[in-house]
């Protein structure tokens, strides 16, 4: 299918994909207004041949449930949906949502006025840069973390939470990085944040009950949740099968709520392939991420997934990421520990695991297991010390 799209002249702007030598580290500079048009594009964006897509990926095998009557409070249609679920999470932790209750007219906002930020130019974006070690903020390509292998898109990422004195906080940060002029932009996000939130909670709820945990449980362990919010916008690329939008990686964090436009990209590895999950405007895609593999004790799957990119047009996605307040001690319910199901992981909080995989290590399939050991190693390490001072 051939997606017909306008791509803007933007050639007038003068920036390019050039090396700068900066405090002795190499910066690339990603400026998609000029690197789109190029028919060769730079080093760092080609992927190992490994890696690269393969054309014409099979279709995932991803069920589609539809929340109507779960979000009514039906009971066979929520035990329905919340088997459903269940099945998925088992074997490779996606599903779709339908009927979700979302406003149409949110989404298509949301993604309309990502058109508004994306196309600015190059120095406009960069109010909102992400400093080094940050996670929030405008980024292109993840410079000074990898040098290789370079994702193909931009990224603008900021925090949601529901805490007092937070009703604001997507509106402020779009205000305070970029201006008075960008508060609609704010407002929408704002918006479309909360009702991910709803969602979010909703989606604990079916996940309770799919793993047979009180219906709360997951809701009490999320309470005052501190999210991550972001916007993925992938130009064009003259050489698509060179390179990769999001590169392979699990999410680290408990549960994500995507939603991509009509264009398609997203592709997850399940059964030693590369699957594509079509788009579906009218659906969320929602998977399960580390930290709640880790909650579920291992029972449910925190699957490698990437996004590719085309040569006709953008293709953009929404990426709700729910996480635990941070100082919340991740502990998977006793229900689901037995002989049979020792612990996965050892406690831990989220920002150790997400320091871990920025510092340490680049998210994959082993991530859970490698900071297991890694955490034991350090817990060891204090132990010893402890025996140390108190002999
Ligand atoms: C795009 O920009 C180029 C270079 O400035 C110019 O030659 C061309 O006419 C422009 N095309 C359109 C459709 O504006
Ligand atoms: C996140 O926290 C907010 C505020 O405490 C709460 O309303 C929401 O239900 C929480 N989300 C989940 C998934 O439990
Ligand atoms: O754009 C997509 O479809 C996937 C994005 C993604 O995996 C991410 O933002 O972590």
């Amino acid at each position: 299918m051939t997606i017909p799209c306008m791509i803007k002249n933007q050639s007038s702007m003068t920036h390019h994909a050039t090396k700068h030598k900066k405090q002795q580290e190499e910066t690339l500079i990603f400026d998609a207004s000029v690197i789109l048009h190029q028919s060769h594009i730079p080093p760092d964006f080609i992927w190992p041949d490994d890696e690269k897509p393969q054309p014409n990926p099979s279709e995932l095998h991803v069920p589609l449930i539809d929340l109507t009557g779960f979000l009514v409070g039906d009971p066979a249609a929520s035990a329905r949906a919340a088997n459903l679920v269940g099945q998925a999470c088992k074997h490779h932790g996606f599903f779709l949502v339908v009927n979700h209750g979302v406003d149409a007219s949110l989404i298509a906002n949301a993604h309309r006025y990502m058109d508004d930020f994306f196309e600015q130019p190059l120095e406009k974006k960069q109010r909102a840069q992400r400093k080094l070690g940050e996670h929030c903020g405008y980024a292109s390509s993840f410079t000074g973390r990898f040098s290789s292998k370079l994702p193909w898109k931009e990224t603008l990422s900021f925090e949601y939470s529901e805490e007092k004195g937070s009703s604001h906080i997507v509106e402020d940060y779009f205000c305070r990085t970029l201006g008075e002029d960008f508060a609609n932009l704010g407002k929408v996000y704002q918006d479309y944040c909360s009702a991910m939130s709803t969602l979010s909670t909703r989606i604990m709820e079916l996940l309770s009950m799919s793993l047979g945990v009180a219906h709360t449980h997951f809701n009490e362990f999320f309470r005052e949740n501190e999210s991550i919010m972001r916007l993925n916008y992938y130009p064009p690329c003259q050489k698509p099968d060179e390179t990769l939008g999001t590169g392979p990686h699990c999410d680290p964090t408990s549960v994500t709520i995507l939603h991509q436009d009509n264009v398609g990209g997203l592709q997850v590895f399940v059964d030693k392939e590369w699957q594509s999950i079509p788009p579906n405007f009218n659906a969320f895609v929602v998977n399960i991420g580390d930290t709640f593999m880790a909650l579920s004790n291992g029972r449910y799957k925190s699957c490698l997934h990437r996004a590719v990119v085309n040569s006709r047009c953008p293709r953009k996605s929404l990426a709700f990421f729910l996480c635990p307040r941070k100082d919340k001690v991740v502990s998977p319910p006793h229900e689901l520990v037995d002989s049979n199901h020792p612990r996965l992981c050892p406690d831990f909080t989220w920002p150790t695991l997400l320091e871990f995989t920025q510092k340490h290590y680049r998210a994959d399939m082993n991530t859970l297991q490698t900071f297991s050991h890694w955490l034991q190693k350090k817990q060891k390490q204090t132990s010893h010390l402890g025996l140390v001072i108190h002999s």
